[in-house]
């Protein structure tokens, strides 16, 4: 570098650097310097922060900033998982405004899935079943339960991740059941994990404008509270580049992080970005960079999470794996047929096999880890694509 014609190190430039393992960070904007001192020093990061943070155009800093915290955390390790997702029905009662997925009983692309469809959409190769259903007031809460038991019954090694808490509210209301009544039935059949899905963003502003008739904020995190204290795990997710502030993210994570403090119940955090589809609540969906900024954001803000999600279905498999990077260091699964944000018409491709998970993790530069939904490890893959089983 030249500067004033002479040439000057790194570390001498108009930037503070700091190094780890050998390798020097630059961060450029004087507002991220105490935020990364204290970052380092392991003190947490405030709501006010958190917007600073946001407001940044130094997104290369951040990454930095961001990628630090998530080697400390996983070191090189770059997740996933060989999973499938399945929709019992898309069919729902609620009409949500972001939402492609859910169909009225009466539309002709509604479907509910046989007995033998559900058992045939597994196979034993798969470690975990992840399920999201609509809110179909044509099944009893039995019959959601069947789902799992189906699943258990022909494949008692796959782990099963099912329902999100607005489907747990609405079995609660169905069967006049308490909540933890539910959950309790559904760990019993056989669930060890609850999705993070209908978290959508905790703003009461935001629901009322795009899904008046979901759970809010209080109950969502009630049911995981609920679900952490009977030993069940869960995952939280945030749905972001609709409508929503920062100010609403930030407050967002940071209520997530408040029930971790109490809990130690989630797994991981996973930023949904809104794929507009049909709905198109706004024209076009987050950019690269919101993307980035939001998975660095939520690494950094949430202190208590283990691991960050950059999902590819809706991320798309390069920006996760620019991701890894950002404070990510999972990418979720093989998904076998995902018919949420495919129903928005999010551009990634509705199967992706393990070797693609690989090499998708190994061309970031990270060590691709096969893990179950409870982060066990399943597998770690070598440089020459032998796979060690980590029993
Ligand atoms: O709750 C719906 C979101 C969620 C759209 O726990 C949309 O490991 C974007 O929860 N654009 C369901 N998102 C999916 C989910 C999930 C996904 C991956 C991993 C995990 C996990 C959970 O999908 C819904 C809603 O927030 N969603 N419509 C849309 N147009």
């Amino acid at each position: 570098m030249i500067r004033d014609g002479r040439s000057i190190k790194l570390s001498d430039s108009l930037y503070p650097t700091h190094s780890y393992g050998g390798a020097p960070i630059l961060i450029k904007d004087s507002s991220l310097f105490p935020l990364w001192k204290k970052v380092q020093d392991g003190q947490r990061l405030t709501f006010e922060e958190g917007l600073v943070l946001f407001s940044t155009d130094d997104i290369l800093g951040l990454g930095h900033m961001a990628n630090w915290v998530k080697e400390k955390k996983t070191g090189n390790h770059g997740f996933f998982v060989v999973n499938r997702q399945i929709n019992p029905t898309n069919i729902c009662v609620l009409s949500c405004r972001f939402c492609d997925f859910a169909k009225k009983k009466t539309d002709p692309a509604a479907t509910v899935m046989s007995d033998d469809a559900i058992v045939a959409a597994c196979s034993p190769e798969l470690t975990e079943v992840h399920i999201v259903s609509g809110l179909y007031s044509g099944w009893r809460f039995d019959q959601y339960l069947n789902v799992i038991h189906l699943i258990k019954a022909n494949y008692p090694h796959i782990q099963v991740k099912a329902y999100t808490a607005v489907e747990i509210e609405f079995f609660a209301r169905i069967e006049k059941i308490s909540i933890k009544e539910v959950l309790e039935k559904m760990k019993a059949a056989g669930v060890v994990c609850i999705p993070g899905g209908g978290a959508e963003v905790f703003s009461e502003r935001v629901r009322k404008a795009l899904f008046p008739f979901k759970i809010g904020a209080r109950t969502w995190l009630d049911v995981h509270r609920t679900a952490h204290s009977i030993g069940l795990k869960s995952n939280a997710t945030l749905l972001y580049g609709h409508m929503e502030t920062v100010e609403e993210r930030v407050t967002h994570m940071l209520k997530l992080r408040e029930l971790q403090d109490e809990t130690h119940g989630f797994l991981s955090f996973i930023p949904l970005a809104y794929q507009p589809g049909t709905t198109k609540v706004v024209e076009r969906p987050a950019s690269a960079l919101d993307d980035l900024k939001t998975t660095a954001v939520s690494r950094l803000l949430l202190d208590n999470f283990v691991h960050i999600k950059a999902y590819w279905v809706t991320m798309g498999e390069q920006m996760a794996s620019v991701a890894l990077h950002f404070g990510a260091d999972d990418i979720d699964g093989t998904i076998g047929e995902e018919k949420i944000m495919h129903a928005a018409r999010a551009s990634s491709p509705v199967a992706m096999a393990r070797e693609r998970m690989v090499s998708l993790i190994r061309e970031a530069g990270r060590h691709p880890i096969e893990r179950d939904a409870l982060y066990n490890v399943v597998a770690s893959y070598d440089e020459a694509d032998r796979v060690a089983v980590i029993p």
